[in-house]
C-alpha cells in the first residue's frame, strides 16, 4: 500500500481540533501526581502579529511540556497576554479606536497564530493583564506594598521622552534616547510613585545562589544589582563645621586623594552660594549637565569637563592637606553620596580629569598606577606615600584605614548598590489605575479592597495632557471622590502603573486563574510553586526577572506564597535574525512571517526548523533553504509508512541505533540542544532507509520521540497504521544503556609512537586475538620488519603500542 503525499494543510488543523476536543493538554488539579510547571514569557500582543522570534522559545518549552506529560507529570504549560502598554495606546490615539478594542483584536490574531502552530498550552487558563478580574489583583498587591511602606511618592528627576510625553524608567533609555521611539530624552522633575526594590537588593543578590539560572543571567542580575563594598569618609570643609561625605571603594588610597568632585546637583553648592566666587560659571555648567542623561555623563563622554568651586576647599583627613573642590558631571547625584574623593593615580576617570585640569597626582599603591601598561583595575600591590599604611597590601590597608576612620569618627564601612528604586507610575491611560486617593486631611489612602478592581474610566481621548498628566486627570467625575478613611474630600491618583506591573506576578495567576477570592488559592500555590523551568529573552533579565523576583519575595515575606524564589530554572534563547544576518525589521525588508511558513510548509516544518536552526542560546539567521531541508526530513518520516513490517521488537540491525537515539534525544532536549537531537533523528532515519524496513515497534518509538517537535505528522501516521490510542498518550521511550554501547571499537596501533594502523575489534576481544589481527596488518608488518620488538603495551579497547629497536 503506497501512502498518499504528505499534505500538512490537510492534517494539522484536524489534529488541533482533536486535541481540543479530547482536552489533550488540559492541566488537572489532581495534586497527588508529581507536577511540572513549564513557563514561557507571555507576549505583548502587538499590532504586528506573531514574529518568527516568538516560536523559538515557545516550541522549545512545548517540547519540554510534551515530554514531561509523557513521563507521567501533571504539567502546567499556560499562555496569556501582557496587554497594557504604549504601542497599543499610541495606535488607539492615532486611529481613534479604544485600546480595549485594539487589544481584543490583537489578542485574537495572536491566539489564532499560536493555535495554528499546535502548541500544547492549556487554553482554559489563559490570562490577560488588562482584564479587570486580573488587574484587580495587581492593584491588590500594590496596596499591600503601599501598606508595607514599599510604595512612596517622590519628586524624581525622571527621564522624559519629549516624543511619547511619558516618563521612562532608566532601563528604557538606551544610548540616551527613548527605547521605543528613538525620541530625545530630557530630565524633568516629576512626582512619581516609586517601589522600594532596593530594600530587597541583598536578598535578590544572595538568593541567586539558590536557583538554577544560566550563568549569563546570573551575571547580569548581579551587575544590575551592583553591590560594592567600601567606606564613607567625611572631608571637613576648610574654615567650616560642615563635612563633605564621599563614598569610596578604595579607602586605602586616601593619601592619594588630591582633590574632590561633587555632582553639579549637590546641595552644598547652593548652600555656599554667597561664598562662591565663580557663581556664574557654576550655573552655566549646571545647565549644560541637566541636558544630559546619566548614560551620556558617565559612559559616552571620554573627554572630562568641570569647573572648580572657587572659595571652597576641603581638608584631606589623613594628612591635613587642603585640597580643591570641583564640580563635574561624571559624578552622579544618584549614586553613593554624590561626592567623591579623586585619586587620579589609581582611578581612570580621575586620571583623565587631573590630566586635563593639571591637578596633582600622587601614587599610593606601587604597581597599581593608571598609567602603567599593566593597570587592570584589580587592586593589588603595596602601599607607598601613605604614612602609617606604607608597606601594607591593599586588602590589609583597607581594613586598617577603615578601623582608623571609625576610631576618629570620620568614616564608616559602607555597602552600596547600583540598583535604584523602581519608578512605578506613568502619566498615560492604558495601564492599571493606581488604587489610591489623596485626602486633604489623611494624605494618601488606599481604596478598600472590596472596591477592587478600580477600573479605568472611559475617556474620549487617550492623549496625555500637555502638562504631562494622564488623560484621566480631566475626568473630574472619576477623580473627585471621598476619603475611605475620614469621608472628607479626596482625589484619585490619575497616574497608571507601568508596563512591568502585570508581568510581575502573572505566573501565580496561572496556578488558579479563575479564583474570585484570592489571586490564587494557597493549595494551588503550594502545589505548583515554584515554576520548574522558565525560558525567556535576555532582554528581560534585568527588568522583568528582577521585578518579578522582588514581588514574589515580598509576597513570600507576607505569607502569601510558599517559596522564596518564583523560578527554579531560568534559561534564555538567542534571537532569530534575517537571512542577511541582520535584525529582522520592516525597513530592512527581511521580515519572515510565521503564517507564511505554516501555510507553505506546515506547522511541523516551522517547529522543526525553529529548533534545528542552531544552538538555542545563540542568535541564528533564517534560511529558507534550511526550512526546505526540514520539510524534506518530515517527508521522509511520512514515507516510513510504506516500509513497516510486523513485529513489536527492535530489529537486530537497528536495535543499537534506536537505543542510542532515544538516549541522545532525551538528554539533548533537557540540555536545550534541540538541533543535535533533531540531527540524531535525521541520522536514524538514514539508517532505517538503509535497512529498507522498520518494525511496528520501531516506528512507534520513532514517532514518540519526534512527537514533541512535530506533533501533527506523528499522530496522522500513528492513526494510518491503525495503532491504539494517540502518540501524545504514550510513555516516553526508555533506553537500555548496555545497548547503546557499540559491540565493536576501533583501536590505534602505534609503532615507536607513530600511528601505523587502526583496526576494528570486538569490545570483548582477548589480547591474544587482538595481537594476531595486528600482526597480520600490512602496515604494521612493514613497520616492524627487520627490527626487534622490545615491548608491547595494550590499553584495552583504545591503543596498542609496539616499541622496536
Ligand atoms: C576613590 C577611588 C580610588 C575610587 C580608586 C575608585 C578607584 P563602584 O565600584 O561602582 O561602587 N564614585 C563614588 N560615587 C560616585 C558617584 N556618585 N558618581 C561617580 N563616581 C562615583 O564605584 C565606586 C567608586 O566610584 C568610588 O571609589 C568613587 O571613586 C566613584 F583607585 O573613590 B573611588
Ligand atoms: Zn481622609
Amino acid at each position: 500500500m503506497a501512502v498518499k503525499e504528505y499534505r500538512p494543510e490537510l492534517i494539522e488543523k484536524k489534529w488541533q481540533d482533536v486535541w481540543d476536543k479530547e482536552e489533550a493538554y488540559k492541566t488537572s488539579d489532581d495534586k497527588t501526581k508529581p507536577k511540572y510547571y513549564a513557563l514561557v514569557e507571555f507576549p505583548y500582543p502587538s499590532g504586528q502579529g506573531l514574529h518568527v522570534g516568538h516560536p523559538r522559545p515557545y516550541t522549545a518549552m512545548d517540547i519540554i511540556a510534551r515530554k514531561r506529560r509523557m513521563e507521567g507529570y501533571n504539567v502546567l504549560f499556560p499562555m496569556g497576554w501582557d496587554a497594557f502598554g504604549l504601542p497599543t495606546e499610541n495606535f488607539a490615539i492615532k486611529n481613534k479606536i479604544h485600546p480595549k478594542i485594539v487589544t481584543k483584536n490583537n489578542v485574537a490574531r495572536f491566539k489564532k497564530q499560536l493555535k495554528s502552530i499546535g502548541y500544547s498550552f492549556d487554553w482554559s487558563r489563559e490570562i490577560n493583564t488588562t482584564d479587570p478580574e486580573y488587574y484587580k489583583w495587581t492593584q491588590w498587591i500594590f496596596i499591600k506594598l503601599f501598606k508595607k511602606g514599599l510604595a512612596y511618592k517622590s519628586e524624581m528627576p525622571i527621564n522624559w521622552c519629549t516624543q511619547c510625553k511619558v516618563g521612562l524608567a532608566n532601563e528604557e533609555v538606551v544610548n540616551g534616547v527613548c527605547e521605543r521611539c528613538g525620541g530625545v530624552v530630557e530630565r524633568r522633575v516629576k512626582s512619581q510613585w516609586m517601589l522600594k526594590i532596593t530594600d530587597y537588593a541583598d536578598k535578590l543578590l544572595k538568593d541567586l545562589d539558590k536557583v538554577d539560572y544560566i550563568d549569563r543571567v546570573k551575571t547580569q542580575q548581579r551587575n544590575w544589582i551592583g553591590r560594592s563594598e567600601g567606606a564613607e569618609v567625611n572631608f571637613k570643609l576648610s574654615g567650616k563645621e560642615e563635612h563633605l561625605t564621599v563614598y569610596t571603594t578604595r579607602p586605602d588610597t586616601l593619601f592619594g586623594a588630591t582633590y574632590m568632585v561633587v555632582s553639579p546637583e549637590h546641595p552644598i553648592i547652593d548652600k555656599y552660594k554667597a561664598e562662591i566666587k565663580n557663581w556664574q560659571a557654576i550655573v552655566d555648567y549646571r545647565e549644560e549637565a541637566a541636558k544630559k542623561s546619566d548614560f551620556e555623563r558617565t559612559e559616552l563622554v571620554k573627554e572630562k569637563t568641570g569647573v572648580p568651586i572657587e572659595g571652597i576647599t576641603a581638608i584631606n583627613p589623613v594628612n591635613g592637606k587642603e585640597i580643591p573642590v570641583w564640580i563635574s558631571d561624571y559624578v552622579l547625584m544618584s549614586y553613593g553620596t554624590g561626592a567623591i574623593m579623586a585619586v587620579p593615580a589609581h582611578d581612570e576617570r580621575d586620571w583623565d580629569f587631573a590630566k586635563k585640569f593639571n591637578l596633582p597626582i600622587i601614587e599610593v599603591v606601587k604597581g597599581g598606577n593608571v598609567q602603567e601598561a599593566a593597570f587592570t583595575d584589580v587592586a593589588t600591590g603595596k602601599l607607598v606615600n601613605s604614612g602609617f599604611l606604607d608597606g601594607l597590601e591593599v586588602s590589609e590597608a583597607k581594613k586598617k584605614i577603615i578601623e582608623w576612620l571609625r576610631e576618629k569618627g570620620i568614616g564608616i564601612k559602607k555597602v552600596n548598590y547600583k540598583l535604584r528604586d523602581w519608578v512605578f507610575s506613568r502619566q498615560r491611560y492604558w495601564g492599571e489605575p493606581i488604587p489610591l486617593v489623596k485626602c486633604e486631611k489623611c494624605g494618601w489612602v488606599p481604596i478598600p479592597e472590596e472596591e477592587l478592581p478600580l477600573t479605568l474610566p472611559e475617556v474620549d481621548n487617550y492623549m496625555p495632557t500637555d502638562n504631562g498628566e494622564s488623560p484621566i486627570a480631566n475626568m473630574t467625575e472619576w477623580v473627585e471622590t471621598t476619603c475611605p478613611h475620614c469621608g472628607g474630600k479626596a482625589k484619585r491618583e490619575t497616574d497608571t502603573m507601568p508596563q512591568w506591573a502585570g508581568s510581575s506576578w502573572y505566573f501565580l495567576r496561572y496556578m488558579d486563574p479563575h479564583n474570585k477570592d484570592m489571586f490564587a488559592s494557597k493549595e494551588n500555590i503550594e502545589y505548583w510553586s515554584p515554576v520548574d523551568w522558565y525560558n525567556g529573552g535576555m532582554e528581560h533579565t534585568t527588568l522583568h526577572l528582577l521585578y518579578s523576583r522582588f514581588w514574589h519575595k515580598f509576597l513570600y515575606d507576607e505569607g502569601y506564597v510558599s517559596t522564596p524564589e518564583p523560578y527554579n530554572r531560568r534559561t534564555s534563547h538567542g534571537m532569530i535574525l534575517g537571512e542577511n544576518n541582520e535584525k529582522m525589521s520592516k525597513s530592512r525588508g527581511n521580515v519572515i512571517n510565521p503564517d507564511d511558513i505554516v501555510n507553505e510548509f506546515g506547522a511541523d516544518t516551522l517547529r522543526t526548523y525553529e529548533m534545528f536552526i542552531g544552538a538555542f542560546e545563540l542568535n541564528a539567521s533564517w534560511s529558507q533553504q534550511g526550512v526546505r531541508g526540514c520539510r524534506r526530513f518530515l517527508e521522509r518520516v511520512w514515507r516510513l509508512q510504506d516500509m513497516v513490517v510486523t513485529g513489536d521488537e527492535y530489529s537486530k540491525e537497528l536495535e543499537s541505533n534506536f537505543h542510542k537515539t532515544i538516549k541522545k534525544v532525551s538528554q539533548d532536549f533537557e540540555a536545550l540542544k534541540f538541533n543535535t537531537a533533531i540531527a540524531a533523528m535525521m541520522a536514524l532515519i538514514n539508517d532505517i532507509y538503509a535497512a529498507g524496513k522498520i518494525t511496528q515497534g520501531e516506528i512507534k518509538t520513532f514517532l514518540t520521540l519526534l512527537c514533541p517537535v512535530a506533533p501533527h505528522i506523528v499522530e496522522e501516521i500513528w492513526e494510518n497504521l491503525g495503532f491504539k490510542q494517540r502518540v501524545y498518550q504514550q510513555k516516553w521511550p526508555v533506553w537500555d544503556e548496555k545497548k547503546t554501547i557499540d559491540s565493536t571499537v576501533e583501536i590505534a596501533v602505534q609503532v615507536n609512537g607513530k600511528v601505523k594502523a587502526t583496526i576494528s575489534i570486538d569490545v570483548k576481544e582477548e589480547k591474544d586475538s587482538v595481537k594476531q589481527k595486528i600482526m597480520a596488518n600490512d602496515n604494521v608488518k612493514a613497520a616492524i620488519a627487520d627490527k626487534n620488538v622490545v615491548k608491547e603495551i595494550y590499553v584495552p579497547g583504545r591503543i596498542y603500542n609496539i616499541v622496536v629497536k
